[in-house]
């Protein structure tokens, strides 16, 4: 009698312990954008690409969004789905067409700073490497590396024309106590050979998440 009543105080321990880890996980921020809400965002734009809705696109551009009122944290998680559409060019060649840099960047620390290239490389002459998942000017990364889906249809050129669209998945935990938080994703593109910029490269984001963490 005496083990059993210990083993069923253990396994109340254990229980409220883990229901307690589970109430300190909060999800705080989601957002597939398929009902156009673009609450808290500023710069904010929607568009469909492959049978989703998503924010973006984007070149020399991108958005603030700024949640409120989160509860007592000490770690945000932060994720969602970057697409990198058509011609990215990573470090670029000869400053014409590159680099192609993205950041992330949240209460003005910058998280990420990084470039992406969406080469085909089926032309060993034209296959300019990225920084991701390193930051620039790290730039020793092949196209598309890190990536979770690189053979999407472009969003403005011809699919499969030159790079198509790559799909990242996104997830930075970060220190943070403060009941507001901003985040800022921008780029800085560079093609200096096109007329119509935003459909020679742009990017998007989709499914955005955020929880807060109370250790
Ligand atoms: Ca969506
Ligand atoms: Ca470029």
């Amino acid at each position: 009698m005496k083990y059993i009543l210990i083993i069923a105080l253990f396994s109340l321990t254990l229980f409220l312990s883990c229901s307690k880890e589970v109430k300190q996980d909060v999800e705080v921020y989601f957002n597939d954008f398929e009902t156009n809400d673009l609450n808290g965002i500023t710069l904010g734009r929607i568009e469909d690409y492959n049978k989703s809705k998503v924010l973006g696109r984007y070149n020399s551009g991108g958005f603030d969004l700024q949640i409120k009122d989160l509860p007592k944290h000490k770690l945000v998680v932060i994720s969602f789905d970057l697409y990198i559409h058509d011609s990215w060019e990573g470090k670029g060649i000869d400053n014409i067409d590159g680099p192609d840099i993205w950041k992330m960047i949240v209460d003005d620390n910058l998280y990420i700073n990084t470039t992406f290239s969406n080469a085909p490389c089926n032309d060993s002459n034209f296959c300019p490497p990225q920084s991701y998942p390193f930051d620039y000017p790290n730039s020793s990364q092949n196209p598309k590396w890190g990536s979770v889906s690189r053979n999407l249809p472009g969003a403005c050129l011809s699919a499969g024309v030159i790079g198509g669209t790559t799909l990242y998945k996104i997830t930075k935990t970060i220190e943070h106590s403060k009941a507001t938080l901003l985040l800022q994703c921008r780029d800085q593109l560079i093609q200096n050979n096109t007329q119509d910029n935003n459909c020679d490269e742009s990017w998007s984001v989709d499914n955005i998440r955020v929880k807060v963490i109370n250790l």
